[in-house]
């Protein structure tokens, strides 16, 4: 797969605008500010396909990459404190009717902050692709930011924190050194050669 090659495809904010589901997709999921622009940004090799942004975006849309055979849906972050009612009901209609469709969901990538504990929002996350059997593992973003005693604890405490821990496949990941980008391609290219 030449992950150089991707492109900005679409973006909606409501389930009647979704394009054509004509291929398999990989859907990022996480709290605002987990990291996911800057993974998508590096998985992808470009330096500023997905926004990266301190600030998280007011509006709710999920946007469509399209590579090769495959498309890349990064979700709309969650979980922003100051994330008004409407907005969060706007967000968990769009992310939970774009997850229920019949779309092929070949694979959700959940991202979680390596350097905290679960959110509620991440652990309703998880439990919501257990429950429906959807294909998935989690990312742990930030890698870098550290030291490695504190990282095999924030790692021990995941396998307590996190349900089914030990079947769940997990990537330890940073958009910083590139950790965990090789992994995190080969996991997306294998499932994608499945779908052919
Ligand atoms: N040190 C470090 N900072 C990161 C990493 N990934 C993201 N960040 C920073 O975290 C903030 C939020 O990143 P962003 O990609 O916009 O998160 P998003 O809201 O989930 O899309 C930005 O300041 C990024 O520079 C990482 O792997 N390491
Ligand atoms: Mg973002």
């Amino acid at each position: 797969m030449n992950w150089n090659n991707a492109k900005f495809f679409t973006s909606f904010g409501k389930l009647s605008q979704m394009p054509e589901a004509d291929r398999p997709e990989f859907a990022f999921s996480g709290r605002s500010n987990v990291g996911k622009s800057s993974l998508i940004n590096k998985l992808l090799g470009r330096k500023a396909l997905a926004r990266v942004s301190s600030v998280p975006g007011k509006t709710v849309t999920i946007n469509f990459y399209e590579l090769e055979n495959i498309y890349i849906a990064d979700l709309p972050g969650y979980g922003y404190a100051k994330t008004a009612k409407d907005l969060k009901r706007s967000w968990s209609d769009l992310i939970g009717g774009y997850l229920a469709s019949d779309r092929d969901i070949a694979l959700v990538v959940q991202l979680i902050d390596m350097r905290h504990a679960p959110s509620a929002d991440d652990l309703q996350m998880i439990d919501y692709l257990i429950e429906n059997e959807m294909p998935f593992v989690i990312v742990f973003t930030k890698a870098d930011k550290l030291k490695p005693n504190a990282r095999r604890e924030r790692m021990a405490a995941f396998a307590d924190e996190i349900p089914s821990f030990e079947d769940i496949t997990h990537i330890e990941f940073s958009a910083v050194t590139g950790e965990g980008v090789d992994e995190l391609r080969s996991i997306i290219e294998e499932i994608s050669a499945e779908e052919e």
